[in-house]
Parts: structure tokens; sequence; C-alpha cells
């Protein structure tokens, strides 16, 4: 197991997920929506004004809608679709762009600190908010008051990790303003905060914001290294003579660990049908678990070939159990900031010998046995009944030898008559698989009746020793017999021939 956390493997991995392997670069990019709004921020309206802006994309949003905000209140919103024309000016190759316009009526609002929103969603699900700070007063009213201050946060925020600038603008009546910022991991304020306006709550801790530059953006630093990776609610208020501003609140998450990376499964296995699951469950990030984690599996075998596969929350790879080899899993999952951790697995899939069965006319022989054949041209050979894994098992290659010489491959064969029947011949099978494993079963054969067969050898010398023993047995007979007659002829048992000289 090699395992190893680095950002600079995420930058990789993030490389390879944009990759044409992760996706086809064919498809026509869809980026996301902009909306802009013509009017400059802390705007002073009487009674009504004209908002005007552009949307730019690739088509028409699916949603475009409006809504105003006095404080916490939603007081008015409306519907943008039917109020935008195309313009004509093209942003980009791919991109066009429309007009918009929204007329607001401030007649039934006294005064108001005002923010407008603009949200749409394009045909991708992807989404774009823009805001408008602006004041709203009757100028036939008997004396102007002083409005409370606005503020909202310059740029989306989503996940932070180490520091990050947050920006904002915040405006009264007269301009840029003074501005303050709090975070808070308490559920309730968490609650609250789905709404982006909320009540400055009570129990948090305010810091002083600075201007960079006089009369711009208010920002400040988040050390999110200060806090445990979690959910967190940021909110910034303005602040100006006396007054403040409600609060703007947005969820955020902060994340300055990298996750882990597991791989479960088998390192040794039997070639079989189907696949090998291994199972990446056991990754984890730090609080935020496993579900927003991209996994990358790349399967690299012997040879160095690769394959890859990646997405979010790709928690399985399967492998073909069928291919026998030596591979390497390797899983990278990165967290939602980009840490990442890289995990290896090595295992391996062994092939199984086939084990050989030969068949001659039906009768399932051994190796080394002797069969004495029918007197016939042919004779059929089978091999099916050979063995190997369920993979492998189809795939069987016989191959046919008589006399060491290969005559023929193939499962059921006719094994034809040799021409030569003077002595026994022998029939090799051999079986060989996909891997090149083999088995082999060797028989000695002849035909019945002709010295070919290797009974006949055996038959031979059993009628030389019945020859051999009736010889032996004439004699036996024989020589008793001769004696008898001899002494019969003589009269005497005993006598010696003797010579005359
Ligand atoms: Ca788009
Ligand atoms: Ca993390
Ligand atoms: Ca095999
Ligand atoms: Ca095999």
């Amino acid at each position: 197991m090699v395992q190893g956390t680095t950002r600079l493997a995420s930058a990789l991995c993030l490389l390879i997920l944009i990759s044409p392997l992760g996706a086809s670069v064919n498809e026509p990019t869809d980026d996301s929506p902009q909306i802009i709004i013509e009017q400059n921020h802390g705007l002073n309206v009487n009674s009504n004004i004209n908002i005007t802006g552009t949307y730019i994309d690739e088509l028409l949003p699916i949603s475009m809608t409006w809504e105003i905000y006095n404080g916490v209140e939603r007081i008015d919103e409306g519907d943008l679709l039917d109020h935008l024309s195309e313009s004509g000016d093209s942003h980009s190759s791919s991109r066009n762009s429309w007009q918009y316009y929204i007329n607001l009526n401030f007649t039934s609002t006294p005064s108001c600190s005002c923010v407008l929103e603009i949200e749409a969603t394009d045909t991708n699900g992807q989404k774009d908010m823009a805001q408008l700070i602006l004041f709203a007063q009757d100028e036939d009213a008997e004396s102007l008051t002083q409005l409370n201050p606005l503020i909202i946060f310059e740029n989306p925020i989503g996940q932070l990790t180490g520091e990050v600038e947050i920006d904002t603008i915040a405006m009264d009546m007269s301009g840029s303003t003074s501005a303050q910022w709090a975070i808070s991991n308490s559920s309730e304020i968490q609650m609250s905060c789905i709404q982006s306006w909320i009540e400055s709550p009570e129990q948090v801790q305010w810091h002083n914001m600075t201007a960079i530059i006089p009369d711009s953006s208010q920002s400040f630093t988040l050390d999110t290294l200060a806090y445990d990776d979690g959910e967190y609610s940021l909110m910034v208020r303005a602040v100006s003579d006396d007054l403040y501003s409600t609060c703007a609140c947005k969820p955020i998450g902060i994340d300055n660990n990298a996750p882990t990376a597991r791989i479960d499964g088998p390192s040794e296995m039997t070639e079989y049908s189907g696949t090998i699951q291994f199972d990446g469950t056991g990754s984890s990030d730090l609080f935020w678990g496993q579900d927003e984690l991209v996994f990358l599996w790349v399967l690299e075998d012997e040879l160095g070939e690769k394959t890859i596969r990646s997405g979010v929350d790709l928690r399985t790879f399967d492998v073909d159990a069928s291919k026998s080899g030596n591979f390497t899993l390797t899983l990278t999952v990165v967290d939602n900031v980009g840490f990442s951790d890289t995990v290896s697995h090595e295992f391996n899939i062994t092939n199984q010998v086939p084990v050989a069965a030969l068949r001659i006319g039906g009768q399932a022989l051994e190796d080394g046995d002797q069969i004495t054949l029918t007197d016939s041209t042919q004779w059929l050979v089978e091999c099916s009944d050979s063995t190997d894994s369920d993979n492998d098992k189809s795939g069987l290659v016989c191959t046919w030898y008589v006399d060491d010489e290969p005559l023929m491959t193939g499962w059921s064969r006719q094994l034809v008559s040799p021409e030569d029947l003077s002595k026994p011949h022998t029939l090799m099978l051999e079986v060989t698989d996909d891997d090149g494993m083999s088995d082999t079963i060797t028989v000695t054969f002849g035909v019945q009746d002709t010295p070919s067969d290797p009974m006949y050898v055996a038959d031979d010398t059993d009628n030389q020793f019945w020859l051999l023993m009736v010889v032996f047995g004439a004699i036996l007979v024989a020589i008793p017999l001769t004696m008898a007659l001899m002494q019969r002829f003589t009269g005497k048992s005993t006598a010696i021939p003797k010579w005359k000289r």
C-alpha cells in the first residue's frame, strides 16, 4: 500500500477529470449565465425607476426573476423571461446577449433601503445572481430621513480553505460606509441563514472590516484555519453613524483537511466469469464525509495499460475477473476544495490450469491406458469432458497427436485408422487454455486382431508358453513310458548296456 497526500496530485487528478477521458470534447461548452445591472449601487430613487441590464449566455434562460427586499422583508417580485430582447451583441464566439428592463415603483413604499436581486438559471441548471443597492424615498415627504445603510457580498462564496479575502459593498445614502463581519456555527443562525437577509443576531462577535481604498469595497480576511472543518454562517452588516443595516448571511463550508482514500478488495483470486468489485466506501473526508468526494480510479495491468474511471461518489470499481495477471488499482479521492489522497492496491488474478479428459468411441480413458479398437476405418475421439475455470472452458483448444505428430484440433474428431498396423500407436490429447497453460493425456491404441493391438503381443507370449508346457508335459510322460518299455524287453531293470570290443 502506497499512501500520499498532496495537492499536486489533486491538480493532476482534476486535470484528468477535465481531459477527454472524462467527458467528450465534442460537447458544446455551457458556461454559467451572467447578469449585468447597468445602474450603480447606492442609487437614490424617488417614486419609480427603470432598471436595465444585460443577460449573457449561449441560450435564453429557463427562468429569470427579480425580487426586492426592504430589510428582511420581500416587498415585490416579478418575472423577467418576457422582458428579454435580443441585443445582437456577441460577447464571445458562442455567447449571446439579451437586454432586460424592470420598472420599480415605490409609490406605495414611503421609504426603503432596498436590495434588488435578479436571479437566472440556464438550460444546464447553472445560476447567476446580481444585486443592486438602492435607497427610495418620496421626495415630496416633509423631511428626508437618513435611511439604514445596506451591504451585499461582492462574490459568491462556497467551500473555503486557508486564508480567504471576502469582499463586500457597504453603502449608505451618501456613498460607501464602514462594515462588520461575524461567523457562527450556531444551528439556530444556520436555520435563519437560509434567507439571505436576517436581523443581526445578538450572540455573535462582530469584527470591523477595513477599506483598502476609501470609498471602495469593504474587505476582510477570514483565516479559516482558526476553525474546525464544518458548516458555518458568515454574516456582514454595514454601519453608518449609529445605524446598522440588515445582516447579509451566507452559509459557508470550511475545509482544511485532506480526505483519506481507502480500497477494500481481494489480493489473490482465481479467474472466473464475472467481475470483482473493489470498494472505496472506506474513503472519507473529515466532517464532509464522502458524498461529494470525487473518486478517480486507475487500473494498470502488467503491460502498463490503464483503465480510468472517475466521478462524484463513484465508490466502487469493477474488474473483469476472467483476465489473469498482476494488477495495480489506484484510487485518488478529491474533496471540494481540491485536497486529495491516493492509495494503491495490488492484486493478482491467477489462471487455472486446464485438466484434459479424453474419450475414444465414447469410452473415457486415463493417461497411460492401452486400448484395443474395433476393426474400423475411424473412431470418434472427444475432449469435451476437459475442465477449466468457467470463463476458459469454452475457449479450450484440443490438439490431437498420433505418434507425436500433431494431426488435428477440435473438441470432437474422427481418428482415422493408421495404415501401418504392424505395431501399436500412441494418441496424445493436449488441452490448452487462453493463457497457454496445457494438460495432456497419452494412450496406446491398436486395431483388434492385428499386431498393432497392444494386447496382441501379450497373446503371442501366452501361445509360446502353452506350447512349451505341452512339450514339457509330453517329455514328462514319454520318459517313464520309455523306461517301462525297455524293462519289458530286457527283463532287467538296471542293466547297463555294454559294448563289445
Ligand atoms: Ca449557459
Ligand atoms: Ca476536506
Ligand atoms: Ca485464463
Ligand atoms: Ca485456465
